[in-house]
């Protein structure tokens, strides 16, 4: 019995201190284990919190990924939008600002629009020859910017302004818009815009077709009749590649007048034919104003005229050369600086 007893006290005992050694050297281990990752834990912070950056960022790229996904998925605008009210009676208010102008064109910013709720079909620069016509161009704004929308373009508004006051080119200006704004975006479409003229039905898309489009059938100080058969300034259409293959307007037109009959001719040159809007769309109010210093009459237009077809191919966007002053993008337009008259 004491036999047993000591027996099974000793297997007890030997037991115990076996299982006790086993905790030491495990708590050994372990303590051991915490010291490092106590020691770990700065970089652990650190990598927690990159990791939540990144888990953040993921998060961030998945809606901008969804954004562009839901742009891309989008289905194409109508072909003729929802919004069209047809012809409306401008009214130009006198005390208008662009500060109010802006208010009322929330989504429109650096220039731009596009709708959200379709994907436009084409996406066009409209492009303002520009010297000191700051209140024809705030009233022009004032009325494009809902007009464009309501057309559910997808458009930027160019304003290229001539530096100095020596003789004014509208061509080349445009010229100048044309490749300037190529660098921001491959638009369809150009619209080449007088400041002062205003459309009044909005059913006049500003859109291109697959001929080049003189938008302006008639304006109120004509009686709304085309000023002649051919006449092709004032407002037009042309695509981006249709433009390119005329080599854009000549740059040789300092002051007013011809340069849209050169223009008309080059497209024929090319064979293209000029298309209208009906006239009842294509009706505009002119702001009136007199002849502006800088911009008298081109006595050389006629001579100019009579060679399109032989100096074409090497005057126009091919040859246009410029100083480029600035650019700024402002809230309702791009504003595009130019100097014509200092080496590029
Ligand atoms: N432009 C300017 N500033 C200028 C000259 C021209 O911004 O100093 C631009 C502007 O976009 C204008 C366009 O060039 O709309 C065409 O010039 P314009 O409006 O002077 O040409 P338009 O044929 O008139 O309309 C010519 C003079 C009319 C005198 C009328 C007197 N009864
Ligand atoms: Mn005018």
């Amino acid at each position: 019995m004491g036999f047993k007893v000591t027996s099974h006290f000793s297997y007890k005992f030997r037991l115990l201190l076996l299982f006790t050694l086993c905790l030491t050297v495990l708590g050994w281990a372990t303590s051991n284990y915490f010291v490092d990752a106590i020691r770990e834990i700065p970089k652990a912070k650190d990598f927690m919190a990159n990791f939540n950056k990144i888990v953040v960022w993921r998060k961030e790229e998945t809606v901008t990924e969804e954004a562009s996904t839901n742009k891309a998925n989008l289905e194409s605008c109508p072909s003729l939008s929802p919004y069209l009210k047809g012809r409306s009676q401008l009214i130009f208010k006198p005390d208008i600002t662009l500060e109010d102008v802006q208010a009322e064109n929330p989504s429109v910013h650096r220039g731009r629009y596009h709708p959200e709720d379709c994907q436009a079909t084409q996406r066009v620069a409209i492009l303002i020859p520009h010297r000191n016509r700051e209140r024809h161009l705030l009233y022009l704004l004032e009325h494009l910017h809902p007009f464009l929308q309501r057309q559910q373009l997808d458009y930027g508004i160019y304003v290229i302004h001539q530096a100095g006051s020596k003789k004014f080119n509208r061509a080349k200006l445009l010229n100048v818009g044309y490749l300037e704004a190529l660098k921001d975006e491959n638009w369809d479409c150009f619209i080449f815009h007088d400041v002062d003229l205003v459309p009044e039905n909005d059913f006049n898309l500003y859109k291109c077709e697959s001929q080049p489009k003189h938008l302006v059938v008639g304006r109120n100080s004509t009686g709304y009749r085309l000023r002649y058969s051919g006449y092709f300034g004032g407002v037009t259409a042309l695509s981006r590649e249709q433009f390119f293959k005329v080599n854009g307007f000549s740059n040789n037109y300092w002051g007013w007048g011809g340069e849209d009959d050169d223009l008309r001719l080059r497209v024929e040159l090319q064979r293209m034919k000029i298309v209208r809007p009906l006239p009842e769309v294509g009706k505009y109010t002119m702001i009136l104003h007199t002849r502006d210093r800088g911009n008298e009459v081109n006595g050389d237009r006629m001579k100019l005229l009579q060679q399109v077809s032989r100096v074409w191919k090497t005057d126009g966007l091919s040859s246009c050369s410029y100083k480029l002053l600035s650019v700024d993008y402002n809230p309702l337009y791009i504003n595009l600086t130019v100097d014509f008259w200092s080496d590029p």
